[in-house]
């Protein structure tokens, strides 16, 4: 991707308050994915709807998926476009343990999703609205398999990023469906309002959805702390960067008085954290 089609898209991201990427998965690494997902959606239990987070009731979510597999990070840390704006979008300047041009964000969820009968109300996913030019978190999804309106994409109401507001569902009237192909990759800044239509057909509907933050903001699990050491292992440093290592809080002062850390501080196994 050539930083003239980046600068569209964190254009299109500031204006509109999300983007599609077309194309932006290898085929063979689509089919690999979500052949992983429906292995891992067989063999977990189904998920008690009431226990789930309200929005998810009645969806098929797969939760926490960093531990599962390296392909499902890699399918983000590895893909050079995806990293190159969500860079622009979350880098904090004044982080200088880590060179500007490498990834200070991090992993706050990283999650499968196929819609189900309901469809998913409108929410933003920032917690807090602003109407500020600096975005705090986003979701990049990565569609699986294509998506229409009756299949349950994705929905957005452009522009809803900069309201200052939380979402309202009487604002569905606005809301323009994401029609997408398997490959495709959607980000949207997480104070849009955005949803998804209920999936009448019966087939599933599957997409990997990250969501990254700013290094300061809380993730969702523990995935410092729960993540496989065999993964661990495998992992860049700009991956266990944006996994969350570099900037988990210190025990006390005697540990270290800077939030913030660099590579340099990265420690051999997961275990060792948490000496
Ligand atoms: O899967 C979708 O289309 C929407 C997902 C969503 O709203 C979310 O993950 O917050």
């Amino acid at each position: 991707m050539t930083q003239e089609s980046i600068a569209l898209h964190l254009s299109a991201l500031a204006d509109e308050g999300y983007t599609v990427i077309r194309a932006g998965i290898a085929p063979g690494e689509i089919d690999a994915i979500v052949s992983r997902m429906r292995q891992i959606h067989a063999a977990r239990k189904p998920a008690d709807d009431t226990e789930q987070p309200f929005l998810n009731r009645g969806h098929d979510t797969l939760y926490n998926l960093q531990r599962e597999d390296l392909s499902f990070i890699r399918a983000f840390t590895g893909n050079e476009q995806v990293m190159a704006v969500v860079r622009s979008l979350l880098n904090d300047a004044w982080y200088k343990q880590i060179a500007s041009e490498r990834p200070n964000f991090i992993l706050r969820a990283l999650a499968g999703r196929s819609s189900g009968e309901r469809a998913m109300p409108l929410h933003i996913d920032s917690f807090v609205p602003s109407s500020g030019t600096l975005c705090i978190a986003c979701q990049v999804a990565l569609v699986l398999e294509d998506q229409t309106p009756q299949r349950g994409c994705t929905i957005v109401v452009p522009r809803s990023h900069l309201s200052d507001r939380y979402a309202d569902q009487s604002a569905m009237a606005q809301a323009v469906p994401i029609e997408t192909r398997a490959g495709d990759i959607v980000i949207w800044d997480s104070r849009l309002w955005h949803g998804a239509l209920g999936n009448t057909t019966g087939a599933s509907r599957w997409s990997l959805i990250a969501t990254f933050v700013r290094w300061w903001i809380k993730q969702n699990f523990d995935i410092t702390g729960t993540l496989p050491e065999s993964i661990y292992r495998q992992l860049t440093d700009d991956e266990k960067a944006v996994l969350g290592y570099c900037s988990l809080p210190p025990r006390d002062e005697h540990e270290r008085t800077d939030m913030k850390t660099g590579h340099g501080q990265l420690k051999p196994t997961v275990a060792a954290y948490r000496r």
